[in-house]
């Protein structure tokens, strides 16, 4: 793989870091080269201090559209059965796990259409802006396949089972003043605003303790398969570690010296 990426694209503003998905032609379909350009790039954004909160956003008039059908045909071999299992633990399910717990805040700014795996892709990080014209399809039925890359895992719990059925069972397009009335997406914005909300947004979780952000994701993430016994005990735990930071001292002291504080993430 070459050092400078080829399918997405990334910039630093301050400690907010945008990668946006940059195949407009097929509406930001993945092809293999984009799956491992971007579980680099996020593996590097969670490794730097500097960056505080990721965003992904797409290039031109879609997010994601998915799997690359083209990709998927090419991969195809007619004498043998395809096998997408081996497909989606290569390339997708690490870039999906390390979304959900890379410990800093991810934004999806969706732009446009996000589709199948670029659904799932959205629905993986911490918070959805969306434009005004965007909209979100389970796409994968209309192919005859499950939803994958988290999709059946984010969908109900972010929705509820039903809602999350029916979506994926007739691949129907929700637009956003339903999204958001349902509670798939944050945040609605005008198409021309989305950029500067994203960033106004953005730069607003990368002001924050960054280290009791990443404690809360773990938290969450961890009460979808605990009692409350557990989670109670594991709050602690956290709360230890959180207690221990610079952070916790410098907005304790900036609460009693009235002032407003000021967060190294650390
Ligand atoms: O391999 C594995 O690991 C399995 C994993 C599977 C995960 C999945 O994601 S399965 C689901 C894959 N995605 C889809 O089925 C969605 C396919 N796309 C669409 O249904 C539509 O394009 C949209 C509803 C997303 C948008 O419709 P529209 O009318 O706005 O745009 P369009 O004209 O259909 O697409 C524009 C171009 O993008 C077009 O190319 P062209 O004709 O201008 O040269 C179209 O072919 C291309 N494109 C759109 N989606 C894909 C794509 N090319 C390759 N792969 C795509 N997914």
């Amino acid at each position: 793989m070459p050092d400078s990426p080829s399918t997405i694209l990334i910039s630093n503003d301050g400690a907010v870091q945008t990668i946006t998905l940059n195949r407009p032609d097929s509406l930001n379909a993945f092809n293999d080269l984009m799956l491992k350009e971007l579980s680099k790039a996020v593996r590097a954004a969670e490794k730097d201090p500097a960056v505080r909160c990721l965003v992904f956003t797409g290039a031109g008039r879609g997010f994601s559209s998915g799997q690359d059908l083209a990709e998927v045909r090419e991969r195809s071999n007619k004498d043998q059965p395809l096998e997408l299992g081996s497909h989606l633990r290569a390339m997708y399910n690490p870039l999906i796990l390390k979304i959900r717990t890379i410990e800093k805040p991810v934004i999806a700014s969706v732009n446009g259409v996000a589709a199948g795996a670029g659904c799932s892709f959205a629905l993986a990080c911490d918070i959805r802006i969306a434009a005004e014209s965007a909209s979100f399809i389970e796409a994968f039925i209309k192919v005859g396949l499950v939803p994958d890359s988290g999709s059946t895992f984010m969908l109900p719990r972010l929705i509820g089972v039903s809602r999350a059925m029916e979506m994926a069972f007739t691949g129907r397009k929700i637009k956003t003043d339903e999204a958001l009335r349902i509670g798939l997406v944050n945040q609605v914005v005008p198409d021309d605003q989305l950029a500067e909300e994203t960033a106004k947004f953005a730069r607003k979780l990368a002001d924050l303790p960054t280290r009791a952000i990443g404690l809360t994701k773990r938290a969450i993430n961890a009460a979808w398969r605990a009692d409350l016994e557990t989670q109670l005990d594991y709050e602690a735990m956290l709360q230890t570690t959180a207690g221990q930071t610079q952070d916790h001292r410098e907005g304790v002291t900036a609460f009693l010296e009235k002032r407003q504080p000021t967060f190294q993430g650390k």
